[in-house]
């Protein structure tokens, strides 16, 4: 079952990074979509937590050089 989750982010400096860290989400197993707010500094996640983790994604966010803010 799919799972929807939203990340509070920080630094991003330019929109770019959004798309950054959109496309890195993206392309990980069991990410089936991700979206990333710029000006709200937000990722919304849809995602099978069968295969990947909220901890998983937070990871590959810092490893891109950001910040995540755990939240429910
Ligand atoms: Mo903009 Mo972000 O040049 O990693 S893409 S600062």
């Amino acid at each position: 079952k799919l799972e929807k989750k939203t990340m509070q982010l920080s630094g991003m400096t330019c929109a770019a990074c959004a798309n950054r860290i959109e496309k890195g989400l993206s392309r990980m197993e069991g990410v089936q979509e991700a979206s990333v707010n710029f000006a709200l500094e937000r990722a919304s996640v849809v995602y099978d937590p069968q295969s990947v983790s909220v901890e998983d994604m937070e990871q590959k966010i810092e490893k891109l050089g950001y910040g995540t803010v755990s939240e429910n």
